[in-house]
């Protein structure tokens, strides 16, 4: 089944990808909504933890779950489908991941729509600062504004960043081939990039776990370990 979404992949002159938490499952970060696999929703509520709601209600323990998930991050390492989309400068990547894998395997082009782990920013004003997965930092206040720093993420209710979003958007519009890898595609706007690229006559090639609301959108779906189909479409 693999070698109609191979083909496709080597005739595209402008490839992308777009990504979710199932790219990163294999190097072991969680994903949110596996029940097979607990994702991170199925054992807390994210409306606690992930949003500026939760953030206000009980900032300590927002900050001490992140502080986990940034040492857990910290000792993790980039899986073979992060070094097989790296070792193809062409391909530019979408990703909806927190974490720093891909840029770890050596990928340069990577825009994040949902933030980083890798940097807090204050939650009144336009600061930011790097922070340190293995040692990250307590609960503290914004040394402009004194509003309390938070993770660089986007909660849900939250704009996405703007110059991620639009040039997403752009490489959505421009690309005849999206592989869509690792997402469950519920979580907008995110996943309607799936639809920009679709609508603009690029062919949706799916890599994913378990059959998807992106499936529903796609050419080609291959349904597996994105550490082993990944490798295989690139070769
Ligand atoms: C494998 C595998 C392996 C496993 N190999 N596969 C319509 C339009 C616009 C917005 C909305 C809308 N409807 C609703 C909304 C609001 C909301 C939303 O989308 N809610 C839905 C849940 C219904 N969206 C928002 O709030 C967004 N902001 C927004 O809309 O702003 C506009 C606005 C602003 C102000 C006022 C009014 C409007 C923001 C969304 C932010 C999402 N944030 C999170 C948390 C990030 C921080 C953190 O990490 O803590 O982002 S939530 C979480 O979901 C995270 C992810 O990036 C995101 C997507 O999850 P993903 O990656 O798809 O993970 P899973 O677990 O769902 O799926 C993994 C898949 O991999 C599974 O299928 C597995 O089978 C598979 N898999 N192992 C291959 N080895």
């Amino acid at each position: 089944m693999i070698e109609p979404a191979r083909r496709v992949i080597r005739a595209a002159e402008r490839p992308i990808t777009f990504s979710g938490a199932g790219l990163s499952a294999e190097s072991g970060v969680p994903t949110f909504r596996d029940a097979a696999t607990a994702g991170l929703w199925t054992k807390v509520d994210p409306t606690r933890l992930a949003s500026p709601e939760g953030f206000a209600d009980d900032p300590e323990l927002v900050i001490g779950w992140y502080a986990q998930r940034r040492r857990r991050l910290a000792g993790l390492a980039p899986n073979p489908a992060h070094h097989a989309l790296a070792a193809r400068p062409d391909i530019a990547h979408i990703t909806q991941n927190v974490d720093d894998l891909l840029e770890r395997a050596g990928a340069e082009r990577v825009l994040h729509l949902h933030g980083t782990l890798l940097e807090d920013r204050c939650h009144g004003c336009s600061h930011r600062e790097p922070i340190s997965l293995a040692d990250p930092p307590p609960l503290r206040s914004c040394p402009r504004c004194g509003a309390p720093m938070r993770p660089g993420v986007v909660w849900f209710g939250e704009s996405l960043p703007t110059t991620a979003w639009s040039q997403a958007e752009t490489a959505a519009a421009a690309c005849d081939v999206m592989i869509v890898i690792g997402t469950r595609a519920e979580v907008y706007p995110a996943a309607g990039l799936i639809d920009v690229a679709r609508d603009a006559g690029a062919a949706i090639v799916v890599v994913n776990a378990e059959a998807c609301r992106a499936s529903d959108r796609a050419d080609h779906t291959l349904i597996g370990p994105a550490g082993t189909i990944v490798p295989a479409l690139l070769a």
